[in-house]
């Protein structure tokens, strides 16, 4: 069984948000597109609280219950099974979807007999980077769909770095033409 991952795709990473990917909102149609193709879908959020630690590193977002925090208007949210909190704890924690903390990622797909796992959404050197690396580490065939995702690149190449070490530990970077 296969499921679809979209990391991320709310207000704040997207152009006019508080951590805004340039271009973030792009990969919403091409995921919009794909959603008919899977019966398992699950999104993650970034949800942090007020004060997190997180914020030394990073400009304050997608602040808990805050329109930052909500998934980008123009998302198809319909098809979404179930939406997985993370980075919840006031830690720099959350940057992987299996860090949830409302419901166990792994668990859930692992109930569903879920063993193939195509992620997208925002940002590919970070939040993607790393649930992409946590789904290789728990044993789900993974794919991350590279039109269907968009980086942060706070240093040029960021993006093509995180692709690269997605694939060297066994990530196959695909597209959603192959799917
Ligand atoms: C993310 C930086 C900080 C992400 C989240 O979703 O990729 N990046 N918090
Ligand atoms: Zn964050």
């Amino acid at each position: 069984m296969k499921a679809l991952l979209i990391v991320d795709l709310q207000n704040d990473f997207c152009p006019g948000g508080a951590l805004a990917v340039k271009e973030g909102d792009k990969v919403i149609p091409v995921i919009n597109k794909i959603m008919d193709k899977f019966t398992i879908i699950v999104a993650s959020k970034d949800w942090h609280p007020d004060d997190s630690i997180h914020f030394v590193k990073w400009p304050k977002h997608c602040i808990r219950n805050t329109r930052g925090a909500e998934f980008h208007p123009d998302l198809n949210t319909k098809p979404i099974n179930k939406v997985f909190l993370k980075g919840t704890e006031g830690k720099d924690d959350g940057y992987s979807a299996f860090q949830a903390t409302n419901e166990n990622l792994e668990k859930y797909l692992k109930d569903r007999n879920v063993d193939e796992l195509y992620v997208t959404g925002l940002a590919t050197d970070y939040c993607v980077l790393q649930s992409a690396l946590d789904a290789v580490k728990k044993g789900f065939k993974t794919y991350v769909l590279t039109d269907g995702v968009m980086a942060v690149n706070v240093n040029e190449g960021d993006g093509a770095r995180a692709l690269q070490e997605m694939k060297e530990v066994g990530v196959a970077l695909t597209n959603t033409q192959s799917i």
